[in-house]
């Protein structure tokens, strides 16, 4: 008896259920030049934070040709990440995703001196963008386990030469070696940390399903 009831009844536990065990949803760009390690990141990043995680071998790591997603638990909230391909003819593609997104990683290949003032330029052009205005903006100078790589005190001016363009936004350039984790839950904490600060900007993007 009371069918109607108990299917009104049920909907509003199975609503408030939902609404007690769902986590915030945010969403992370990773990007940068192709071979600057974005792929390798996003692994390391699954492998440290997400339990029962078994990660791919480096050996078996192909480089981004389009898009990688991967989705992370952390602090409480969920971010889904957004690895995009870096080929020059994928990154005419990047701004379709700025509107949804609520923080960038950006990868530099710290070993790669030939390609750096190519990755700087696309870099000016990303945080010029209109629909990054007040994005949180971890930049990575990758591949610290090189020996004769650029170290963060040589990568970061570089990035901060154009830092009106910058403005305002959480912006933090960290030293990280993807091949071996050093200071990939770094980053992700940091980042973390300034997406919850920035909900008023950039609330988080509810899923119907978790
Ligand atoms: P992408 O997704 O940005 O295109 P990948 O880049 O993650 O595919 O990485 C490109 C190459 O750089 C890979 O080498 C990968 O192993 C290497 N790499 C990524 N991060 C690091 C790092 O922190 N240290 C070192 N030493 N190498 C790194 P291969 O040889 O497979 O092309």
């Amino acid at each position: 008896m009371g069918g109607q009831n108990d299917s009104v009844y049920n909907d509003s536990f199975h609503g408030f259920y939902k609404y007690m065990v769902q986590k915030d949803e945010f969403c992370v760009l990773i990007l940068g030049l192709d071979n600057a390690g974005k792929t390798t990141f996003l692994e390391a990043a699954k492998t440290k934070l997400s339990k029962n995680y078994i990660g791919v071998h480096p050996s078996k790591i192909t480089t981004t040709v389009g898009l990688n997603i991967g989705k992370i638990d952390v602090a409480g909230i969920r971010l889904n990440f957004w690895d995009l391909g870096g080929q020059s003819e994928l990154q005419s593609l990047w701004d379709k995703y700025y509107e949804e997104s609520h923080a960038i990683i950006y990868i530099v290949d710290s070993t790669d001196r030939d390609r750096i003032e190519e990755s700087k330029d696309i870099f000016d052009k990303m945080i010029a963008s209109e629909f990054l205005q007040g994005v949180p903006l971890l930049v990575l100078a990758n591949k610290q386990d090189v020996p004769e790589c650029m170290g963060v005190r040589e990568v970061k001016p570089i990035f901060n030469k154009n830092a009106h363009l910058i403005g305002k936004r959480d912006c933090m350039v960290l030293p990280v070696s993807a091949l071996t984790g050093d200071g990939v839950d770094e980053g992700i904490k940091w980042l973390v940390e300034c997406i919850k600060r920035n909900v008023f900007l950039r609330p988080p993007r509810n899923q119907e399903e978790t």
